[in-house]
């Protein structure tokens, strides 16, 4: 018999991928998670019916949204990741050899040991000497801390539930704060196509607070319309700024020193919502 799994991306959209099994479901303390085997895209991460990341396509958002901020800073010491369970952005953060702790804040400590569990691919530097991983609200974790990231990646779920504080000015407030006198952060903020009015918003918030705001976008096929964005804001560094030629060569098979300019090239109608 074959099974297929729906993701409903909008009221009249989707994606439908032919599976080969069910790993896992559970309903966690903040949401409904599950591990599927499909054809096209291998293991699957799911929250809430939407598609997290998948052992096919992980690498280009993991790299995007570590790597761009990572040589954008010119020695980063202390990163600190919000969301991102699944452990991708920190295995990520572990390849920059002058990264001397990682920290973790994932509300959903289910995420984590699923992913360990299920996804160990993406989730085996976790267990790294470096890292240190929270249960926690992100918001509270960021409030708490001040002057201490050199890199904070805000690995999220869409703007809905416990992620929709994550996209608020209060919270980039806090993540200014949070946030050495020469930090960056970087947050994933969707589709171009389905989320202008965030995007635009988000974007204006964040140039409000950090004199460098930047979008950068990437192609991610399991995410809808398959081109994404990230918002990033920066005390100091420039990302069209860094000098490409002195970044040194790191495993990765998506980001490489000329994407790392390339990628903030924008099409008209993206670079429109930045106005
Ligand atoms: N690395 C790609 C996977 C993710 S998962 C995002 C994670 O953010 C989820 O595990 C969720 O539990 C966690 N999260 C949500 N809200 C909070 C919060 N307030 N504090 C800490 N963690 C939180 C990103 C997928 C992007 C999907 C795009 N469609």
């Amino acid at each position: 018999m074959e099974l297929w799994f729906t993701e409903y991306q909008t009221s009249s959209l989707g994606i439908t991928c032919k599976t080969k099994k069910t790993y896992h479901t559970e309903k966690t303390e903040y949401q409904n998670l599950a591990v599927i085997d499909t054809e096209q895209f291998g293991r699957m991460l799911l929250l809430d019916g939407i598609i997290q990341t998948t052992i096919e396509d992980e690498f280009v958002y993991h790299e995007m949204i570590s790597h761009i901020p990572l040589f954008t800073h010119k020695n980063p010491k202390k990163a600190l990741v919000i969301g991102g369970g699944d452990g991708g952005s920190i295995r990520e953060i572990i390849k920059h050899p002058s990264i001397e702790k990682a920290v973790l804040c994932e509300i959903d400590g289910r995420v984590i040991e699923v992913s360990k569990q299920y996804l160990p691919e993406i989730s085996c530097a976790l267990e790294n000497e470096k890292v240190e991983v929270v249960v926690g609200d992100g918001i509270k974790y960021v409030k708490e801390h001040k002057n201490e990231f050199d890199v904070i990646m805000i690995d999220s779920t869409d703007p809905i539930g416990p992620a929709e504080g994550l996209f608020a000015i209060d919270f980039y407030k806090s993540v200014y704060e949070a946030l050495k006198e020469d930090g960056i952060f970087v947050a994933q903020t969707e589709s171009p196509f389905f989320n202008k009015d965030l995007i635009s918003r988000v974007f204006k918030d964040v140039k409000s607070l950090f004199p460098i705001a930047r979008l950068y976008t990437c192609a991610i096929p399991t995410y809808p319309t398959g081109y994404w964005c990230f918002t990033m804001g920066s005390k100091k560094y420039d990302p069209l700024e860094t000098d490409i030629d002195s970044i040194p060569d790191i495993d990765t098979k998506y980001y490489c020193p000329k994407i790392h300019k390339a990628a903030f090239m924008l099409p008209k109608f993206v670079k429109n919502l930045l106005k």
